[in-house]
This record gives structure tokens, C-alpha cells and sequence, in this order.
């Protein structure tokens, strides 16, 4: 098995693989120390904690993970607790990717299978027969060939395997780009909430989150065209302040240690497969990460991808890697939907008509158990499909 990336897509399958006795090759172009730098999401899904315990990634996840039982929605002067214990009997945790993706290094570093950084030219070949190969230069420059039974490009959004399934398949895309971003800080601040915070305001979206007890992460939304050198600390603390703002409470500053602004997108692209080639994670998908599933939907892909390849590898049975675009894209489609849904709900775009949208439906969340419970079901994320 070649896997092309070592993000959580790649490195939970080459996981998920070796436990049932399946090797693989990760190859990675950036260096170790880069991929376990990337500050990106924080938020897991139930399925996503069950998936790495049972691989035995878990151990500090259940040791420095905080368990979060519901999310918080605001709007100028009202903030509501939805309680997804109770609403929908999952809960979430918040361990930031970075930690995921050194736990799942570790593990492979230590176990195996092989895993190797700062390669380059990586180049699938020959996907539409049953022997591909994957020619790469490795980090002492030398010209190296992978043979193997199966390639999966988990190279994420600008890797070199998507616009090799969808050129030999005429594939299509989705995409839609929102007319806003997010600019995002880390802060050695501890957290003034418990759970997290999506606040509606007419400057704009906020959200609180944390890393740990000592450590937040925090965003705003800002115009598409801004600069980070046009916002200093001050001014991000005052516009948190402003947009989250709630009688006897306030944001707790501290020294920021990262900021930096992110584009907001939705894309989809179909199919995910082109013979022995096969996509996952941000490699076919794209969301919005209002709705907090980036992530998921990645370890979603590879938790159907390895029990497909299983089957075809152990068995010479392909039923379930000829169905695994159709599944995937049915969670996906779901994903994006609700990506889509809370990003639209929350963020201020348009005329003061949307705006009066907007607050209807945040009222209604507010205000019906039923609407709560729809949110809980989709943020904690719904059973994997088999
Ligand atoms: P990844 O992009 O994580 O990994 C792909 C890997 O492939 C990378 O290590 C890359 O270096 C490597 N690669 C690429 N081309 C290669 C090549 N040619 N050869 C070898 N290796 C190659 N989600 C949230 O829920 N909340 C967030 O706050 C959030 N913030 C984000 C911020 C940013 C800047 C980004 C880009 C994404 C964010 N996301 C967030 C979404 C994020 O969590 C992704 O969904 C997740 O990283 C997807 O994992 P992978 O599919 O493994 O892709
Ligand atoms: C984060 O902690 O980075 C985070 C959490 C929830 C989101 C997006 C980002 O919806």
C-alpha cells in the first residue's frame, strides 16, 4: 500500500491497516517537525475518539483531551447552552489535530510501518492496473520506486493526486467560496468557557475555543482581503470582546503566540477512486470549519477506506472498494450540508434581509428542542455508514 501524505488521513489508515496485518508506505514532503507544527483543528467527533483508541492511539487523548458535553450559540446579549449529552447521548472532544498527528507519528515511528519525510517529485504511475507504482526522490535525493497493490492519495487540498482521478475520469466538482475568513490566534490565555462559543454579531462571527486548560484559540471573521499585519493584538482582543460580549463576562487576554487568516471554502470532487487509485480526506473535500468537521470527515474516509482495502487484499473481494466513493460521498454531501448550514447561520454577509434570517434561525435553535437536537446529531457526528 503507497499512501501519498502524512496528515490524519494517511497516517490513521497506514494505522488502521497495520493493525489488521496489512503494510503500507507513508510519504510525507514536508519534515516531521512542520507536520506536527500545523495548527488546524480541535474538535473530535465521537466516532473519530472511538476510531483511535481502538487503534491504540488513544492513551493521551483520554489523559490531556477535554471532554465537552455541548457547545454554546449567542447572539448580541444571549448565550444558550445546547447540552448534546442530553439532546443526542454523543459527546465531543477538544485535542487540538497537531497533538493526532504526533500521537499517530509516534506510534508509526515506533511500530512501523515505514513513514518517510521530506520526500519529493512524488508521482503515482500505472493506477489503472492492478501492480501501480509510485516513483519519489527521498530525502538523500535519490530516485526511488514504490510498487505496490494500491495507491491512496491523502496529499490533502493541493496534492498531486486529485487532478490525476479526475482527469482520467472526467470527474466533477463542487465548489463554493463564502465572501469571508477567519482570522485565528493562539493565545497562552486560559479559556473564560467551558465549551466553546459561536457567537452571531453584526460586526461579524467569533468563536472561543482552547487547546488546554492554559492555552485558547480564538477567531473572527474579517473581510477576505485583510491582512494579518493589519491586525494588531489589540485590535483582534478588542473585536472579541466587542462580538462576544455578555453581562459580568469577558474574553481573558493574554500574550498571542500565532495568528493568521483562513479562507473559507466548500468543495467536493467525484469520484474519489480511479482504479487502484483511491482519494481521502481534504484530497476530495473541503469544509468550512464552522460545523468543526475537517478532520472527522478525513478519519470518516480512511475508517470505510481500510475496511474496503481489507476486504480486497485479504478476500479478493471488491465490493466494498467499488462502493466506497458512493458511501464516502454520502457523508460527505451530509458534512458539507451542515458545514454549510451553521457557516451560513452564523456569519454576517449580505443585506440586513439575511441578517433577519440569520437571527430566525438562531432563535429557533434557541427555542426548539427538535432544531438542538438536529445540530447535536450533525456537530457530534452521525454513525459511520458500512
Ligand atoms: P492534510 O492537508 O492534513 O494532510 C495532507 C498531507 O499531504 C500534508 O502533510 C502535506 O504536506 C502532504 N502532501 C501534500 N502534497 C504532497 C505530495 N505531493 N507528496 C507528499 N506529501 C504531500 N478543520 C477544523 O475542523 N477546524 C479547524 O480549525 C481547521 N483549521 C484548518 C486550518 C487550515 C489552514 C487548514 C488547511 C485546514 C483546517 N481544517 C480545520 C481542516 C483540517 O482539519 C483538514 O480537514 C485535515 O487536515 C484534513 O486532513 P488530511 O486529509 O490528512 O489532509
Ligand atoms: C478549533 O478549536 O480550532 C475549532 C473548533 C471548532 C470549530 C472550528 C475550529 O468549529
Amino acid at each position: 500500500m503507497g499512501i501519498i501524505g502524512a496528515g490524519p488521513a494517511g497516517l490513521l489508515l497506514s494505522r488502521l491497516l497495520h493493525v489488521q496485518g496489512i503494510d503500507s508506505v507513508v510519504l510525507e514532503n514536508r519534515d516531521r517537525a512542520y507536520v506536527e507544527a500545523r495548527t488546524r483543528a480541535g474538535i473530535l467527533e465521537d466516532h473519530t475518539v472511538q476510531t483511535l483508541r481502538q487503534v491504540g492511539v488513544g492513551d493521551r487523548l483520554d489523559r490531556e483531551g477535554l471532554h465537552h458535553h455541548g457547545i454554546n450559540l449567542q447572539i448580541p446579549g444571549e448565550r444558550h447552552h445546547l447540552d448534546f449529552e442530553a439532546l443526542c447521548g454523543r459527546t465531543v472532544w477538544l485535542y487540538g489535530q497537531t497533538e493526532v498527528v504526533k500521537d499517530l507519528i509516534a506510534t508509526q515511528l515506533a511500530e512501523g510501518p515505514p513513514l518517510l519525510f521530506e520526500v519529493s517529485d512524488v508521482q503515482p504511475h500505472d493506477v489503472d492496473t492492478e501492480s501501480p507504482r509510485i516513483t519519489f526522490t527521498d530525502a538523500d535525493g535519490a530516485a526511488q520506486e514504490l510498487h505496490c497493490d494500491v495507491v491512496v492519495g491523502a496529499d490533502g487540498f493541493h496534492g498531486v493526486s486529485r487532478p490525476l482521478v479526475t482527469a482520467a475520469t472526467g470527474g466533477k466538482v463542487w465548489e463554493r467560496v463564502y465572501p469571508f475568513s477567519w482570522l485565528g490566534i493562539l493565545a497562552d490565555a486560559a479559556p473564560a468557557t467551558d465549551d466553546l462559543v459561536y457567537a452571531w454579531h453584526p460586526d461579524g462571527f467569533a468563536l472561543y475555543s482552547m487547546r488546554s486548560p492554559s492555552v485558547s484559540r480564538l477567531y473572527v471573521q474579517v473581510d477576505p482581503t485583510e491582512k494579518i499585519e493589519d491586525w494588531s493584538d489589540e485590535r483582534i482582543w478588542d473585536a472579541l470582546d466587542e462580538r462576544m460580549a455578555m453581562p459580568g463576562w469577558s474574553v481573558n487576554r493574554g500574550p498571542i503566540t500565532e495568528k493568521s487568516i483562513l479562507p473559507m471554502r466548500s468543495f467536493v470532487s467525484t469520484p474519489m477512486r480511479h482504479g487502484r487509485l483511491f482519494l481521502a480526506g481534504d484530497a476530495a473535500h473541503i469544509v468550512p470549519p464552522t460545523g468543526a468537521k475537517g478532520l472527522n470527515l478525513a478519519v470518516a474516509d480512511v475508517t470505510l477506506l481500510a475496511t474496503a482495502l481489507v476486504r480486497l487484499l485479504h478476500e479478493k473481494e471488491t465490493d466494498l472498494v467499488d462502493g466506497y466513493s458512493d458511501t464516502a460521498l454520502r457523508r460527505i454531501w451530509r458534512c458539507t450540508h451542515f458545514s454549510w448550514w451553521m457557516t451560513s447561520m452564523l456569519h454576517t454577509h449580505g443585506d440586513d434581509f439575511d441578517r433577519q434570517l440569520q437571527l430566525s434561525q438562531l432563535r429557533r435553535v434557541f427555542d426548539s428542542e427538535a432544531a438542538q437536537r438536529e445540530l447535536a446529531e450533525n456537530y457530534t457526528g452521525l454513525p459511520i455508514e458500512r
